[in-house]
């Protein structure tokens, strides 16, 4: 798998006339090589693949990273890839993940080469995911519903919203996560106006939403799940709410067909949510591409161009948010499939009653 991908690499740049990639993002160099670690680079010249890192990853690098001449960087950086690009004229680099200080680092070292944005190769290739990710994506999307029904089945007015992050956070790691995709949102009550609410110290009372988001990372890959439930017997507004955002939800999971564009999509839910009045109350896009990383590209959103194909994993996440009064939001985790969709979530999207 590792060796197509790389060739697909090769070939994406001998589109763009570059003569070598340096990488330097930790998903992309694991993709890539299969290597973990927390320092490294990778330089893919047409002749070469080089994994650059220090004496702690050798011999991990070594096992991991086949097919990779493992090249040792002591403080050293600018001459090893000094040495490395004698020959090369001009450099793709991901100027989206560099930090300053590396910047600097680099142009010092290929003063003689051209140096030029090249993340978009990477971005791309990871967008159609192989039937093996597909797997493990599965996998991670059930054990976070199956972490989901474990915890609202304790959730109780009186707890804290930092408990319940901590108790799926719990409940992913016993099915196999090796931790969370992303700091969870626990937001309830008036806090679940803040789409991005994460736990806090306040404690549940009856009469509220709440919203939880989280996900695991499983041997790798992310999953991301979202459910608003209710704690106590819904206020008809409650009610009303959610009844709009699972409508434009459903709608949503309809209507992805390959082919649309990811504005399309976006507007399909947008209009609902438009037409009930509540349209200022959904300010973010309607869903983002889930792999190795939680946010990955293409988005459903108003700006987005970019057609869907089959293979893409998928959030659709509609949600509204009133200041003061809170919010409901449903995400569920797709598989863009030749029809439509494959929805990968299975948790129930019933107005959960916790009482
Ligand atoms: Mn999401």
């Amino acid at each position: 798998m590792k060796k197509i991908r790389i060739a697909k690499v090769r070939q994406k740049l001998e589109e763009k006339g570059y003569d070598a990639l340096l990488i330097k993002s930790l998903p992309n160099i694991y993709y890539l090589s299969g290597f973990t670690s927390e320092d490294a680079w990778l330089l893919l010249t047409f002749h070469n693949n080089y994994l650059l890192t220090d004496f702690r990853y050798l011999e991990q690098a070594a096992g991991e990273a086949k097919g990779f001449e493992i090249v040792r960087v002591d403080n050293n950086l600018e001459e090893v890839l000094a040495k490395l690009t004698l020959n090369l004229k001009i450099i793709g680099i991901e100027e989206d993940v560099i930090t300053w200080a590396e910047y600097r680092k680099i142009i010092k070292a290929l003063e003689n080469q051209t140096l030029a944005d090249a993340s978009a190769i990477l971005k791309e290739l990871r967008q159609v995911k192989e039937p093996a990710e597909i797997e493990t994506i599965r996998q991670a999307v059930r054990i976070t519903d199956e972490a989901l029904a474990e915890v609202l089945g304790n959730i109780r007015v009186g707890h804290k919203e930092e408990e319940i992050a901590l108790n799926l956070e719990l409940a992913l790691r016993r099915r196999g996560a090796s931790g969370k995709s992303f700091e969870f949102i626990v937001a309830s009550g008036k806090r679940s106006s803040l789409p991005h609410g994460t736990a806090s110290g306040k404690r549940l009372e009856r009469g509220e939403l709440l919203t939880l988001d989280f996900g695991a990372k499983y041997q790798w890959y992310c999953s991301d799940l979202t459910r608003t439930v209710i704690l106590g017997k819904p206020e008809p507004k409650q009610q009303e709410i959610y009844n709009i955002v699972l409508e434009a939800q459903l709608a949503a999971l309809a209507a992805i067909k390959p082919g649309m564009s990811g504005q399309e999509v976006d507007a399909v839910a947008r209009e609902i949510i438009k037409n009930y009045g509540y349209g200022e109350y959904f300010g973010h896009g309607l869903g983002h591409s889930v792999g190795l990383e939680i946010h990955e590209s293409p988005r459903f959103s108003i700006t987005e161009k970019q057609i869907i194909e089959p293979g893409m994993i998928m959030t659709v996440e509609p949600g509204i948010y009133i200041p003061g009064w809170g919010g409901v939001r449903i995400e569920d985790m797709v598989l863009v499939t030749k029809n439509g969709v494959e929805v990968l979530t299975q948790a129930s999207k019933q107005f959960i009653i916790i009482d």
